[in-house]
């Protein structure tokens, strides 16, 4: 039987506080604007975790920006555990030819994600591509890529909210969250 969701209820431990979020999407704003002075940027935010920090954090970039989405979905993984094989569910909507782009994403996990669409980003010949990232978890990278702009470095363990998921649900948490492990193992004996 299918275990119900308790939103607030099922998080063990708030890893970063609504606060503490805020704090820093303000502080990776103020310096993206003052690297990118004078210019004007593209700002991409790969779907669906990213949507919060991507509305919190084009606010607080103080140059002119332009947004576009992307959605991509690894397939052949598991719930907590990504494949590396990338599907692009949404593409860009506009051209990025000759234009200063960041992508930004809500974790960098295995990396295997990013580094696909670094390679398929640069294939459309942008004037600059770089990477913000609120959440790093290095201990799990399988692939090497550069990260500019990292909110948060976090430890080896499955998060939610803020964007994140487990299952689709949590995204909507103000914070970041770790999960109880019951709510592991009753998704695994579904
Ligand atoms: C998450 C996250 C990154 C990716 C990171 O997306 O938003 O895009 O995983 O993992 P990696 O570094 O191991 O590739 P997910 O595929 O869960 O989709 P979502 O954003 O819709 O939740
Ligand atoms: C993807 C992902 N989604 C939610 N929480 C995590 O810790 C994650 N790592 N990679």
């Amino acid at each position: 039987m299918s275990r119900s969701v308790d939103l607030e209820g099922d998080v063990a431990e708030v890893l970063l506080s609504e606060d503490e979020i805020q704090a820093k999407v303000s502080e990776l704003g103020a310096r993206i604007g003052e690297d990118y002075a004078g210019r004007e940027l593209t700002l991409v935010s790969v779907l669906k975790g990213s949507l919060p920090f991507m509305a919190d954090l084009m606010r607080a970039i103080p140059v002119p920006v332009r947004i576009d989405l992307m959605e991509v979905s690894s397939y052949g993984g598991t719930a907590t555990e990504s494949s590396g094989l990338v599907r692009i569910l949404k593409d860009l909507s506009s051209s990025i030819d000759g234009q200063d782009v960041l992508i930004v994403e809500d974790i960098i996990d295995t990396g295997l994600t990013l580094n696909y669409l670094l390679r398929y980003l640069r294939g459309k010949n942008p004037r600059s591509l770089r990477v913000c990232t609120l959440l790093d978890k290095p201990a799990r990278r399988l692939v090497e890529i550069p990260v500019d702009y990292v909110g948060f470095t976090i430890p080896d363990r499955f998060v939610v909210g803020y964007g994140l998921d487990f299952g689709e649900v949590y995204r909507n948490l103000r914070y970041v969250g770790v999960l109880r492990p019951e709510v592991y193992a009753a998704a695994a004996e579904a």
